[in-house]
Formats: structure tokens, sequence, C-alpha cells
């Protein structure tokens, strides 16, 4: 078992039955022209995590551990994507308009790819997913089901968005959650430290929460 010192208590996990979860790492949400900037967000915020998130992938390749990929994404005819999600706001440009990364998180399009720097390697699990959370409308949770998974390390944005709902749902479905603290970020950094006190709060009700130095540390500790 690795051990790794988290709010609000240790986090136990055994690789063999652990996945990282990099939740939408897209080019949609992370640089100027996507999804987050037509919702009127400054994105630099989420370019920063990227290294972040690079290494924390590093890690779990090197080590072979179930890497998992999320892309909030919809058919090219949006026949899965709820006219209440288009309509909503006042985005300068909705779910399937044509923007500058081509239409906007419709799957294929150049802004619903997963950056380069943390793009997925050959043998990892990517997910296209029409919700915010990753268990809704996918197959995530029979993959994971028959890879006996029972703890999930998640990264990712946005932290209280995707992250959250994804996380919540995996907590009701009976995983034990934790989240690289420094590997997930939001267009408001408020909402980012009250999602990270909602997660850790009540004895870890929603689930556990820790930098990569706390991980990488204890996975060091172990030479697993
Ligand atoms: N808008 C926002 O903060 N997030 C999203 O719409 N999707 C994800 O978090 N991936």
């Amino acid at each position: 078992m690795i051990e790794v010192d988290a709010r609000p208590f240790v986090f136990s996990f055994d690789p063999a039955t652990t996945a990282l979860v990099v939740i939408d790492m897209q080019r949609d949400f992370v640089e100027p022209g996507g999804f987050g900037e037509t919702l009127g967000n400054d994105v630099s915020r989420l370019g920063a995590i990227v290294p972040t998130v690079a290494r924390l992938l590093a890690l779990a390749r090197a080590r072979g551990w179930t890497v998992v990929h999320t892309r909030e994404s919809h058919d090219p005819t949006l026949c899965d994507c709820p006219p209440a999600k288009r309509g909503r706001g006042a985005p300068s440009l909705r779910i399937g308009d044509v923007g500058p990364m081509g239409r906007i998180l419709v799957r294929g399009e150049p802004g619903a790819a997963i950056v380069d720097a943390v793009a997925p390697i050959d043998g990892e699990i990517v997910i296209d997913k029409p919700g915010k959370g990753a268990f809704y409308a996918t197959a995530l949770g029979d993959v994971l089901r028959l890879k006996e998974i029972t703890h999930l390390i998640f990264a990712g944005v946005t932290t209280e968005v995707c992250v959250q709902t994804t996380m919540r749902e995996a907590n009701d479905r009976g995983y034990d959650c934790l989240l690289i603290e420094d590997a997930t970020e939001s267009y408001f950094p408020d909402f980012k430290r009250a999602a990270i006190e909602m997660i850790v709060a009540q004895g870890a009700i929603v689930g556990w929460a820790a930098p990569l130095a706390a991980l990488e540390a204890a996975v060091a500790t172990k030479g697993a």
C-alpha cells in the first residue's frame, strides 16, 4: 500500500486497484478561443497547471498505473447535447458553433483535443463525456469495474465543475478518491479553494486532497 500524507488524513492505495483520472485537459478549456473563453473566462490560470499534470502523468506511466483521460465533448449532430446545456448563459459562441479551434466542444475538432503536453498515449483509456460528470452517459463505470479499480486519483479542470462532479459521482459509487491539489485548477481561485474544502470536510465526505509532492514522496518511500 502507498500512504499519502493527505487531508483530512492519510490516503492509502494499492496501485494495482487504482486509476489516475485526468479530467478535460482540452484546448477548449485551457487555450484562448475555446469554450472556456466563450463563457467569459480568463483561461490563462488553467494553462499554468499543465506542467504539473504532465509530472503526475509521468509518475503514473513510469509505474504502469491505469490512466484514464476524459473529454467533455459532443457528437457532431449534438444529439447528446441537451438544449438546456447549449442554451445556458450568454456565451459569445455556443457548443457546436464554429470558433478559432473548430466547432466548440465537438468530438474530433481541434478544440476538443487534449493539450499536447498531457495527451493520451497508447494503452490509456479515453472517455468522451457529454456531461460534467464522467460517469453520466459513459462506459467509465464498466471500464473501472472490469479492471477491479477501487481507488481514483484525480487531476484536471475545472476543480468545482467537472472534477468535483466526477468525484462526487465516484464517491457515491464507492470509490476512494484523492484530488491532486496543484494538478487541478478553476477559472475562479475562490471556487477552487472552496471545492477542495468541501471535498475534505466532515472526515473526507467526498474524498482526500494532497499536493503532487506528497504523492511523489509516498511513492518514493515505497519504491512502488
Ligand atoms: N465552465 C467550467 O468551469 N467547466 C466546464 O464547463 N467543464 C469542465 O469543468 N470540464
